[in-house]
Formats: structure tokens, sequence, C-alpha cells
């Protein structure tokens, strides 16, 4: 009798077994979690119990058994549709999906040649707990009882599903303290309380940030200021207004790592002309410069740029966040008389461009429509950096001066594929043909900065304007590390990792004879004071967070956007403190004064861009725009 009554919940066990299972097996082979120990490997395995215990549980409102079936089949389907969007979006970013960016198909769509690579055929497995499912209903005798459950019965049930969520959460909070209150990692939140908790714990998360917004007001600007003022660096009187009333032409260099500058593979030169330039008299070069973005990876630089802010780290900021104030550096060229605009031969509405370049207060947008793309002129994402390079010149040949113009660049892009004709060198030989292609775009971009500087003498412009570039991202992913630790000679520990987050960074002043190699460690944070005060532009009532690089007052602590962060001496990654000189772990307490400052730092970027809360800062005075009826309260 007892065992009967058991089995009359068969499908709803089902249920939950199948896609129980389905997901512990999925954590293993197809996200890159790192397990170090048993008791990890316990959370991983009971994470996803929880949640399923709750939403199939909902099956036991049910009255009619077509009703319950029903509800379980769409769940069921629900839950291994999100659960494979996951594994299609980490295969690609290497990272986990947060709720703005899954209603973003549009961007979906023109992922194009990367998204087909992400998807396979066998990937129909991702859905068999949806199939079995419904093999047993139709096979499970059980499984066509309508039953009634009784409210004590349903009510302990969901005791138990709560009993179980609050001992995941209890170890993981043993295993990693504080994991919700400072979540940089969607890696641990995943490890730690898994896939479903995780997006509800997101899906709270933004409504939190959009009711942040609604809720803010002016009063909040007043902490912020106060850090911002504290921590400004003062220009550097030689350096402010060199290049005053120059043309600005900013390029990113798409997916462009430190690594491949001054360096060779299997006795190839990566890029000859960037060496060169390099060691230019002309030239600036940073080579401890370090990208600081995070999902959204070439817009969330551009981000970085023009704002002196960092991006998100839950979300793609150009997409969450296209409506707010903002001081851009295009803005305050624009009053300079400058005109405007940014170059990039792709879609005007990817990465929501189109929306945040109004924000930001860009003139113009040079998208995809303003390139003649010719026979052979495209490949990978779209049209070839050096045509592209070519056009854009003819552009700037007919703006109106001083201009500021960004130019991003596509060629260099995962997954790094090029015309036979285009090939410079060979392909590496490690087991990554992700690594091996990335030398030969590389080797590419180089030809395309090398046709810029030609395209920009052969047009006059070059003597009258600043040029400065930096790579966006890395371009290759932890994915590659073993391929990458053969190319390196050396394992990529955190700390490898952390160093392999340099992008390079050059900034070219025609004539100006100053040039040099500085080591400092420098972050894309920087390039908004770095380039308004070369260009005679003060910044000292600005709401930005970086320094100029050139200023004595510039401190050699970067932050990345997921916590980590490199100073002159210490590299903080996987919670491990190293020395930055001999890469090994060193003592806890050199990382300490920083961590706590790193978080503050991130935090203050992140309540001014949740609360919007530049639309209370008057730029040109300095004055905080406290609503009078709050002030004083
Ligand atoms: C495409 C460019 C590349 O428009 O933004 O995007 P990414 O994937 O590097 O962010
Ligand atoms: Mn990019």
């Amino acid at each position: 009798m007892k065992n009967k009554r058991y089995l009359k919940h068969s499908i709803l066990a089902a249920a939950i077994l199948l896609t129980w299972i389905k997901t512990y097996v999925i954590y293993h082979i197809s996200f890159d979690m790192k397990i170090e120990n048993f008791m990890q490997q316990v959370i991983l395995f009971i994470n996803p119990l929880s949640f399923l215990l709750a939403i199939y549980g909902v099956s036991l409102f049910f009255k009619s058994v077509k009703g319950r079936n029903r509800y379980l089949l769409i769940t069921s389907s629900i839950l291994a549709f999100i659960l494979y969007a996951n594994v299609a979006f980490y295969r690609f970013f290497s990272d986990f999906i947060t709720l703005p960016v899954l209603f973003q198909t549009s961007n979906f769509g023109d992922l194009g040649a990367s998204a087909a690579e992400s998807i396979y055929f066998t990937d129909v497995l991702y859905f068999i707990d949806v199939i079995l499912l419904f093999v047993a209903m139709k096979w499970l005798p059980n499984a066509k009882e309508a039953v009634i459950v009784k409210p004590a019965i349903r009510r302990a049930y969901f005791v138990l599903a709560a009993a179980i969520l609050f001992l995941n959460l209890g170890l993981a909070e043993t295993e990693r303290p504080q994991l919700l209150t400072r979540s940089f990692d969607r890696e641990l939140l995943v490890k730690n309380i898994g896939t479903y908790n995780y997006h509800v714990y997101d899906i709270y998360i933004q409504s939190k940030s959009h009711a942040k917004r609604a809720l803010a007001d002016g009063s909040e600007l007043v902490e912020v200021n106060n850090y911002v003022r504290s921590n400004q660096a003062k220009p550097n009187d030689e350096m402010f207004g060199t290049a005053e009333g120059k043309n600005l032409i900013i390029v990113t260099l798409e997916s462009l790592q430190t690594f491949t500058i001054n360096e060779e593979m299997n006795g190839e030169v990566v890029t000859p002309f960037l060496n060169e330039l390099s060691k230019d008299k002309d030239t600036f070069y940073f080579p401890n410069f370090y990208h600081q973005t995070g999902l959204g990876k070439t817009s969330d630089s551009e981000f970085l740029v023009e704002n002196g802010l960092y991006p998100l780290g839950n979300s793609a900021v150009f997409f969450t966040h296209s409506g707010n104030t903002y001081n851009s550096m295009a803005e305050r060229l624009g009053e300079k008389g400058y005109f405007t605009n940014v170059m990039h031969a792709n879609n005007k509405s990817f990465w929501n461009r189109d929306m945040m370049y109004n924000a930001l207060n860009v003139e113009e947008f040079y998208d995809v429509e303003s390139y003649d793309i010719a026979e052979g002129q495209a490949v990978n994402w779209g049209m070839k950096d050096i045509p592209f390079m070519e056009q854009s010149v003819e552009h700037m040949a007919e703006m109106p001066q001083p201009f500021y113009s960004r130019l991003l660049t596509l060629t260099n892009h995962f997954p790094f594929h090029l015309d036979e004709e285009d090939k410079l060198i060979p392909e590496f030989d490690s087991n990554s043909g992700t690594l091996n292609r990335y030398f030969q775009t590389v080797r590419y971009t180089d030809e395309a900065v090398k046709a810029l500087f030609d395209d920009l003498k052969e047009k006059g412009l070059y003597e009258n304007s600043i040029i400065m570039m930096y790579g966006d991202h890395y371009g290759i992913s932890e994915n590659h590390n073993e391929a990458m630790g053969q190319y390196l000679g050396k394992e990529v520990t955190p700390f490898e990792s952390a160093q392999l987050q340099r992008v390079p960074m050059f900034i070219h002043i025609p004539g100006s004879n100053q040039g040099e190699v500085v080591e400092d460690v420098v972050g894309q944070i920087d390039i908004r004071p770095t380039l308004l005060h070369l260009l005679g532009v003060e910044t000292s009532k600005d709401m930005q967070l970086g320094a100029d690089v050139f200023s004595k007052d510039h401190e050699e602590f970067i932050v990345f956007r997921d916590g980590r962060f490199v100073t002159d001496e210490v590299v903080y990654a996987g919670d491990i403190c190293y020395d930055k000189e001999t890469g090994e772990e060193t003592e806890a307490e050199a990382c300490a004064p920083y961590i706590e400052r790193a978080a503050e730092e991130l935090g203050y970027s992140d309540e001014i861009i949740n609360g919007d809360l530049l639309r209370f800062y008057d730029q040109k005075t300095g004055n905080l725009l406290i609503d009078e009826t709050t002030e004083g309260k």
C-alpha cells in the first residue's frame, strides 16, 4: 500500500531525477568549472535539486492528469532550453548567461560564424531528459493516474525543498564566504548554488537594479563625488595640451593581446609594424596596460574609453543602460568644437550601439551602410580591416576638423578566419585551432594598422592627428590554456591568466619626439583623462574614475571587472596573492588592503550606472543637482 502511494508520484520523481542527473552531467562535460575538493563536488551534485523540487513540485497542485503532465513537460522543456542556451553561450564567451543578454536574440542572430561553430547536431542530447520524460508519460502506468495530494503532504514536500536549499546555501557559505554579497564571478555562483538558482538570483539582481534607478536620488552622489575627488590625479604640466587642437583617432584593435607584441611565433615576427611603432620616437607604448572589460567585451571597452567608468559585472552595460545620462569623452570634445564619430563596418544595432552612441552624444555613426564592401573584401565577421581603414580615412578626409574618430576593427575576432591571400605567416602548431589561427589574424591586424598610417599620410591627415590604439580584450580564452601554455613555455596559472589580460596601448603623437616605453601598470579606465588632458581639456570636474597615465599622481592599481587586480608589486587572482616579480604565491597581507578598495571602486562605478546618477550632476560646474525636496533630509 505504502509502496503504491509512493509510485503514484513516479512521473514527478522521473521529471526531477532526469533533469537533475542531466544537469549534473552537463556541469562536467560542458562547463569548465574547477572542482578542488570533495565538498565542492557534493555541492555541485546537490545544487540543482532544491530548485527542481520546487518548480516540478508545482505539479502537485494540478487535479487533472493532462494538466499535470503538460506542466511537467513544458517545465522540463523550458529548463532544458535554458541550460542549453548556457552551454552554447559558454562555448563562445566562457561565461554563463545573464538575463539582459538572453533577451538580445537579435544579437545572437548576428553572431553568424561564431554561433554556427557553437552549435552541433549532437546537441539534441541536451534535451534527452525531455524526451525520456515524454516516453515515461506514455509507458509508465502511474503516469496516467490523477493524484489528489493532501495539503499537509504538499507542505511537507515544499519544506523539504526549502531545507535542501538552505543546506545547499549553508555548505556554499562555508566553501565560499560572502558568495551572494560579493558576486563578481558567475562561475562561482553556478558552482555553488546551481544554474537554475543562479538565474533566479540574476532575475532578482536585475530587478533590484531597475528599482535602484527608480529610487535613486542625487544624494547618493555625495559619497561617490567625495571618492572621485579624493582619487583624482592632477595633469602633468609638461604633457597637458601637447596635442591641443589636433584630430583624435582612436583605434580599437579587436582581441589583440600583448603577448604577441615584440614576440615571435615559430621564428615568425607576428606584429612587425607595431613592434617598430612601440620603439618609435613619437610613440608612448604601454606594455603593462590591462583591459577591464566584462561580458560586453568590445562594447565594454568603448564604455571605459568614453566614460572613465567600469562596465557592469552582471550584464552588458551597452544593453542595459543605454538610456542613462553620460558625460562622455565625445560630449566633452563636441563642446570643444570637435566633430565626433565612430566608424565600424557592422550593423548599427549590434551591441545596441546606435542607442548607446546617442546617449554618449556621438554625432555620427559610420556603420556598415557607410562602407562599400566589394567582392572578396569581407571575411569572418564582416569587412576586412585593410579596406575598412582605407574607406574610413576617405571619410575622415571629408570631415570638418578637428574631428574625433573612433575606429573599431573586426578581422581579428574569434574564430579567427582569413582568406588564403591574407595569411602572411603560417599557423601555430598547438592542439587549439583557435590559438593557431590567432597568430595569423593578428599578423593581418598589424598590416591593417600599417595601412591606416599610410592612408592618413597620403590624405594629409597624419601630421595634424594623434593616434591612440588599444586592444579591447583577450582573444584567447582560458579554454585554450593548454595550447597557450605550449606557446608561452610555461603553465598558465591564475597569475599567468591575469597577466594575459594585458592588451597593448599606443599613443602616437606625430612630431612630438617624446616617445618612450612606459612600464607603469595602467588600464582602460585611464584612457579618458589621459587623452582629454593631451588635448588640453580639463577634467577636474568630471565624474570619472581613471587617472591620467602621465600624471605624477597616477597610482599603479588596476582593478579587473571581476575583482582581480594588479599593482606594481602584486597580482590578486583566484583568491590568491601573487608576487608580481616572481609569479609565486606571497603572503595575503600584501594584497589585503587592496581587496576592499577594489570592491569599493567597482561599487561606486556600479552605483553611478545603476542609479543613473549622472542625471543629477552638472559637469560644467561640478554641482550636485540634489532635489530641494530631498535636500537636508
Ligand atoms: C562587433 C564587435 C566585436 O561589432 O563589437 O564584438 P566582441 O565580441 O569583440 O565584443
Ligand atoms: Mn572585441
